[in-house]
């Protein structure tokens, strides 16, 4: 059989990335959710669970970087790293006629670029940053079920001056071309753009607005590629299943994958 598996919690993060990509490539793959490693009380009946049941301490020392997602190749090899399977696929994925990751070496060092930035970006709205409190930990606070961090983001989205409204900016120069990073020639980049916005979006800000509303281009480029038909067929057929995923305090869990479903028009 030729199919891959990839290990994430059921949620898009950083796995969303490598599901689209698999897509795109027509490649037969099965997601292996691993319950989020909180504890938060798990609803009756549910296989497997949300939340922490042991699986992650136990998978965790035989992954190859200590960390999710891991793609598990047809011939059993286990890969880490989101963007180096996401460069992996794009090597071995082609669409229209050129592959995802491109064959020009500066072409690639710029789509690397983007990439780079945007998992600079990802601690930010991830961790504590720096503290022991949830007032700075914008996808923790979701997570466990209270509103979105309003007036953090509002700090870092702050015009011209906000740490996160800054990396943004360069984002927004990068796509000024548009759409694609690579002006006509889709990438990888524009996959990873497209899922961490749509996430991000969700989970730790309460709808893209907040990051697309000054910066069209970004806006652009996320609009073209969740107009792909691959992207629309694969969101259409996914919208009834995420009904069942948990709703914690205020967060409703299908809501992280509202924009992936939005934006492909599902
Ligand atoms: N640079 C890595 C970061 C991976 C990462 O931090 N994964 C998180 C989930 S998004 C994780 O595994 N957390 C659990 C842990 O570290 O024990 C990548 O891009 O794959």
């Amino acid at each position: 059989m030729n199919t891959y598996k990839l290990r994430y919690w059921n949620i898009p993060g950083r796995g969303e990335s490598i599901r689209i990509m698999l897509t795109l490539g027509s490649l037969d793959f099965e997601n292996d959710f691993t319950p989020l490693p909180f504890t938060i009380k798990n609803p009756e009946n549910t296989s497997p669970p949300p939340f922490d049941d042991g699986s992650w301490a136990k998978q965790k020392p035989q992954t190859p970087w200590g960390t999710l997602p891991t793609l598990t190749l047809p011939d059993g090899t286990i890969v880490g790293q989101q963007r180096a399977i996401i460069r992996y696929l794009g090597k071995i994925t082609q669409y229209e006629g050129r592959p995802l990751y491109p064959e020009d070496p500066i072409q690639a060092l710029t789509t690397d670029g983007l990439m780079d930035m945007l998992e600079d970006i990802w601690p930010i709205l991830i961790g504590l940053n720096g503290t022991e409190s949830f007032d700075t930990a914008p996808l923790l606070t979701t997570m466990f079920g209270k509103p979105h961090l309003i007036d953090f983001l509002e700090k870092k989205m702050e015009p011209q001056k906000g740490e996160l409204a800054l990396m943004f900016d360069h984002i927004e120069k990068a796509y000024s071309t548009g759409p694609y990073l690579l002006k006509d020639q889709p990438s990888c980049a524009d996959i990873l753009l497209f899922a961490a916005i749509a996430w991000w979006g969700a989970a730790m800000f309460p709808s893209m607005e907040m990051i697309l509303e000054s910066r069209p281009n970004i806006k652009r480029a996320i609009e073209t590629v969740g107009g792909w038909k691959k992207i629309k067929d694969y969101y259409s057929a996914l919208k009834s299943t995420r009904k069942s995923l948990p709703t914690v305090g205020v967060t409703k869990y299908q809501d992280f994958y509202k924009n992936f479903h939005s934006l492909s028009m599902n």
